[in-house]
């Protein structure tokens, strides 16, 4: 029995999915032999033909939703036997998903337990339907089983498996994705965190917290291994002020490698900035998002006020790390006006960088019902949104098409505006023309120079980018994800 992920741009160094190599790392406890391959149908198909039965499994975000259904639709054609099951955030939101054409089974919530009693039934010829997380399609029925509690001690879970993507693809090992816990007790309406709350309600606690030891032991591995930068990704990493003082202390003293967290403004205090300071954090990641407070209250359900967002930028700031804003731009019920009110708090906060987003509103969370609500959504906006397309443009209807086309070109320069505010009226005259390839480039020039040299200590992200430049403009450098066989070994 082989389980086998496909993921897309594989060959990416920031492709590191933690879902993925935390269930591999249980089914690998079992016994069972599990891969990632990248979303080629050809290389999939060889490597299915080896094995005497697959089980093709997805982690799926809603922005790749399409992209996977369709991949697997086109390999359950050529090989009906194999099983496929979708698990991760779209899933979760929208299992109804289900019902396309070659989709076995949609796991539900968190996968490691489900996913390996699924394995386990299939390899002894057991039925899978009642499984609990698992709807499952079943000669045309649908069997929709409600979800078991959360995992309560996640210390009880094998560190994450990262050589399944070692093995299949030429990933620098500079960097780690790291996750210390799951869950955060906020519920803004974009994000997928109150969608968890509502799912497990009466199910557990779904805000956990490894033990720092636990964490210690998987940063040991990694830095043993070469890693020379830690991404802590945590939903909201300060969360509990004393678990980070004593992380703090022995990250210091056993790791001592730079580092960045997430952050929210209304937590931020002197006292747990210093301790993240001298610890070694390079760069904080924080939500400004909106400028303007009905957007940001009413709409992002973001309480906190601006001075707050102030606050916290100045003690980052003093404490000498970087600081980089998350923005989100185009919002349900947002005006390019509320718009340039977020580029005008971010110049008072000053960050080193400035990054936005536009909304995605993904199906199953609260601001996809305020879009629709407000009458925004397209009969295709669920296509639109998943495919692949990590939001360069708005799938929202606005009401007027020339305002769409500069907030859209807002987003291009906003890191720019943000670094030089004598800019806007410029930038205000610029982002009345047509989208262009020249606003792609600034944008990807901006992101490219923030990600790489201000995120990440240049040292790291520089070899990064010219890895990253390289296999985007070098023919026969490009594909740096092995051979199917070479992913095997
Ligand atoms: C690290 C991270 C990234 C990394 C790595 C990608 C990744 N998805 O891991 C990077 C920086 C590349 C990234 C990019 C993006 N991300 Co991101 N990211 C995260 C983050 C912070 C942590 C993910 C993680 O490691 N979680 C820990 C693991 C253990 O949990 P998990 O992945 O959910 O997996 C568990 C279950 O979902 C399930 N499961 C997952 N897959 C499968 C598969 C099967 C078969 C089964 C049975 C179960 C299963 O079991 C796992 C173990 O319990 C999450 C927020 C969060 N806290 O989860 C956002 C999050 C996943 N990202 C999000 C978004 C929007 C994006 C982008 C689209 C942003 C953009 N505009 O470009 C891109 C998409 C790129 C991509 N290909 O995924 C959204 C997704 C929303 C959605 N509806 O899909 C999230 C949820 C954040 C949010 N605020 O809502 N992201
Ligand atoms: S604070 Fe961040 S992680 Fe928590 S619910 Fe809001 S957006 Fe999600």
């Amino acid at each position: 029995m082989l389980v086998l992920w496909p993921v897309h741009q594989l060959e990416m160094d920031h492709s590191q999915y933690l879902g993925i190599m935390t269930i591999s790392a249980v089914l690998k406890e079992h016994g069972i032999s599990t891969e990632v391959v990248p979303t080629d149908l050809e290389l999939i198909s060889k490597r299915v033909e080896r094995d005497d039965e697959v089980i093709l499994a997805y982690s799926t975000p809603s922005a790749l939703a399409t992209v996977y259904v369709e991949l697997n639709r086109q390999l359950k054609r050529r090989h009906p036997q194999v099983f496929s099951v979708f698990g991760g955030t779209h899933p979760t939101y929208f299992p109804k998903m289900v019902e396309e054409e070659g989709v076995d089974g949609v796991c539900v919530g968190e996968g490691e337990y489900p996913m390996l009693e699924l394995v386990m039934a299939r390899a002894a010829g057991e039925s899978v339907k009642s499984l609990e997380n698992w709807w499952i399609k079943d000669n045309g029925t649908i069997h929709r089983n409600a979800v078991r509690p959360l995992i309560e001690d996640l210390d009880e879970l094998p560190v994450p498996d990262r050589g399944i993507f070692r093995r299949a693809a030429d990933q620098s090992i500079s960097h780690a994705i790291v996750m210390t816990g799951r869950g955060c007790p906020y519920h803004c309406s974009y994000c997928y965190n109150h969608v968890y709350h509502k799912l497990y309600a009466g199910k557990g606690n779904v805000v956990r917290r490894r033990s720092v030891d636990h964490v210690m032991r998987e940063l040991r591995q990694l830095k043993e291994d070469g890693c020379g930068f830690i991404r802590f990704m945590d939903d909201l990493f300060i969360l509990l002020p004393e678990w980070v003082k004593e992380f703090s202390r022995r990250y210091r003293e056993e790791i001592g490698l730079p580092f960045t967290c997430l952050v929210r403004a209304n937590l931020v205090t002197e006292e747990i900035v210093r301790s993240l300071k001298e610890a070694g954090c390079h760069r904080i990641m924080m939500g400004i998002e909106a400028g303007n407070d009905r957007l940001r209250l009413e709409i992002l359900k973001r309480r906190m006020s601006s001075e707050q967002i102030l606050e916290a930028a100045r003690i980052i700031r003093g404490a000498k790390i970087k600081l980089v804003t998350a923005n989100i731009l185009a919002i349900p019920g947002g005006t390019i006006d509320e718009d340039w009110e977020t580029v005008d708090l971010n110049i008072r906060a000053r960050p080193n960088y400035a990054s936005a987003a536009i909304l995605q509103a993904f199906p199953g969370t609260e601001i996809h019902e305020i879009a629709e609500d407000l009458g925004l959504l397209e009969d295709d906006h669920l296509e639109r949104v998943s495919q692949g397309g990590f939001g360069f443009t708005t799938a929202l209807k606005g009401n007027d098409a020339g305002e769409i086309r500069q907030i859209e070109n807002l987003h291009k320069f906003f890191p720019l505006v943000v670094w030089f505010p004598w800019l806007k009226p410029v930038i205000r005259l610029l982002i009345k023309l047509p989208p262009n390839r020249f606003f792609e480039l600034m944008y990807m020039t901006c992101i490219n120079f923030g990600t790489h040299f201000i995120s990440i200590p240049p040292a790291i992200g520089g070899p990064l980018l010219w890895r990253k430049l390289k296999r985007r403009f070098l023919p026969g450098s490009r594909r740096s994800a092995k051979p199917a066989e070479a992913a095997g070994a």
